[in-house]
């Protein structure tokens, strides 16, 4: 029997903020490499996730949630990721919650169209709805998009993950794998590093305050197996005003203790060695404005 052929494409993950994106991109992979959390705009940046197998090589973009209205230079530059990975990508792969499409839905749909860029869409979190409701949601994206094919998933519960990831690769070219297999990620373990502990802020902090942090890495040092036995990681968080500084560091510095541990051990785990983790945290108000700073942490 002849083997099939290896497929190989740029998969760009595309949808509205808080759809799933990034859950679904850790469950494809089967590793917890994008930050994910209840609250929307939590990715900031394209991230590229590389999916291996001996038949195919799929390299997932994942972006920020779409935005059709920007209001600084972080909204602008994380609409230019969502546009940037729209345009690199054989294939789309658009991310809705189970409900009728709405605006943002439906203006991915045509600029895809417009791209002549083929979309498949995942309809997630169907675990929180019954299937009669799903059928009208279901007829209502066939009307707007007839030949997109639908698939209803729970990126959560890796429910009809392996349907959809079978659907993508049919639909990629026959080309040879571009990456190493044990490549997973473009991004340096700084920048991971850094996103572990603003993926904590997301998670703890209520209000505006995860939207007001930026986290940047100020150094990364190995071990040197002589005084350093562990990776030492110096980080600092900047938040907009002194009151946010307050709540992150919290009564005695606890709620920075909290996060600090929770992040270091999502770097043991990811990175796998031992980590010294230093965060510190401090007041700038203009960091969503200034746009070196911004390619600096890789927003
Ligand atoms: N019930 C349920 N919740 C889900 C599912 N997939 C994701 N979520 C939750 O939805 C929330 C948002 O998930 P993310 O993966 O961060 O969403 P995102 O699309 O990457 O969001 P942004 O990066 O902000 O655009 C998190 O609380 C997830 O746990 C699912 O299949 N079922
Ligand atoms: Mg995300």
């Amino acid at each position: 029997m002849k083997a099939a052929p290896h497929r190989m494409g740029f998969v760009t993950i595309l949808g509205r903020p808080n759809a799933g994106k990034s859950t679904l991109l850790n469950t494809l992979l089967q590793e917890k490499l994008a930050i994910t959390s209840p609250r929307p705009q939590t990715t900031r940046q394209q991230l590229l996730g590389i999916l291996t197998h001996d038949d195919y090589q799929i390299v997932f973009w994942d972006t920020p949630g779409y935005m059709r209205r920007t209001r600084d230079a972080l909204d602008r530059r994380m609409l230019g990721h969502v546009q940037e990975a729209m345009l690199a990508a054989d294939l789309a792969l658009l991310v809705a919650e189970p409900r009728p499409p709405g605006e943002t839905e439906k203006s991915l749909l045509k600029a895809l169209a417009a791209e002549g860029t083929p979309a498949v869409l995942a309809l997630n979190k169907v675990d929180r709805v019954s299937k009669p409701h799903l059928l009208p949601v279901i007829q209502a994206y066939h009307e707007i998009a007839p030949s997109m094919e639908i698939v209803p998933i729970s990126a959560l519960n890796a429910d009809g993950t392996d349907l959809l990831l079978k659907l993508l690769v049919d639909r990629l070219p026959q080309r040879a794998a571009e990456y190493d297999a044990d490549e997973l990620t473009d991004r340096s373990e700084r920048f991971l590093a850094s996103e572990m502990v603003r993926e904590q802020l997301f998670r703890r902090f209520g209000q505006e305050v995860p939207y007001d942090t930026a986290v940047e890495v100020e150094e990364f040092l190995e071990a040197d197996g002589e005084e350093r036995t562990k990776d030492y990681i110096r980080v600092v968080i900047y938040v907009n005003r002194a009151s946010q500084r307050r709540i992150l560091i919290g009564k005695g510095g606890a709620a920075m203790k909290e996060v600090a541990t929770a992040a270091r051990l999502q770097m043991e785990d990811l990175f796998n060695r031992p980590i010294y983790l230093d965060v510190w945290v401090q007041v700038w108000t203009e960091w969503r404005d200034d746009p070196a700073f911004l390619e600096e942490v890789g927003y």
